[in-house]
């Protein structure tokens, strides 16, 4: 039986993007399920989908996984010889401790600069505190990259892995709401944007039906 992973709006569910990003990169195969969170129905749906109500949810016959990271780290676990995470240990609790922090932190940047795949780059004046979140997550890049990069890979640890998936949404709205970044910061974004999963999920996300006003106007 193939996974299936349950998402929300591919348009605006930044952690729908990261396991979905991931498994696509990595060529795991498994089938859709994309939800409208916007709507009460959709709603209702995930809500018997997922213990949370919300997505992403991954199903892997009759066993449950939701929270991205979770997702995640199952995937890793069910595809040892793929690197999902970093292969030495150091590069791996780095990579772990940032995916982490992605995960735990940065609400004003989210609050301010939500996720939107549909939106084209217009900018917008970060608040204070947002421009704190974007400057330590400039730091979280470059740091990681000069501790554990590649001078001939563009990714965070060299090769794309859970980390750079975990960061990929950030990348959208740094990308849209053009966001003052370094020029290291700017390729890193380049990279990210360039996969060929970053792209399949922004054609899905152009042609997706579903508009919810409040991210439309802005
Ligand atoms: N911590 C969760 C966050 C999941 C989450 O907030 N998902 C949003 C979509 S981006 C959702 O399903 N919201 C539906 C709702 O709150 O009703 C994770 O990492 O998976």
């Amino acid at each position: 039986m193939p996974l299936r992973l349950v998402v929300a709006n591919k348009a605006y569910s930044s952690w729908s993007m990261r396991p979905w990003l991931l498994m696509a990169h990595f060529h795991i195969p498994f089938e859709e399920t994309v939800v409208n969170i916007y709507d009460e129905a959709g709603r209702k749906k995930l809500r018997k989908l997922s213990p949370t109500g919300k997505a992403p949810v991954l199903y892997d016959g009759d066993l449950r996984v939701w929270e991205s990271l979770a997702i995640i780290e199952y995937l890793a676990e069910k595809h040892p010889k793929l690197d999902i995470w970093p292969k030495k240990k150091a590069a791996r609790a780095h990579a772990r401790a940032i995916s982490n922090e992605m995960h735990a932190a940065f609400m004003p940047l989210r609050q301010h600069c939500p996720t939107n795949f549909r939106r084209e780059p217009k900018f917008r004046e970060l608040t204070p505190e947002a421009a704190e979140n974007v400057r330590r997550i400039e730091i979280i890049w470059a740091e990681t990259r000069e501790m554990f990069g590649s001078k001939k890979k563009p990714f965070l640890f060299g090769d794309f892995c859970a980390a750079d998936a975990m960061f990929a949404p950030v990348v959208n709205r740094l990308h849209i709401y053009e966001a003052p970044v370094s020029p290291q910061s700017r390729a890193y974004m380049d990279a990210i944007m360039a996969l060929p999963a970053w792209a399949a999920w922004h054609k899905d996300a152009a042609r997706e039906k579903w508009r919810e006003a409040r991210y439309e106007e802005m």
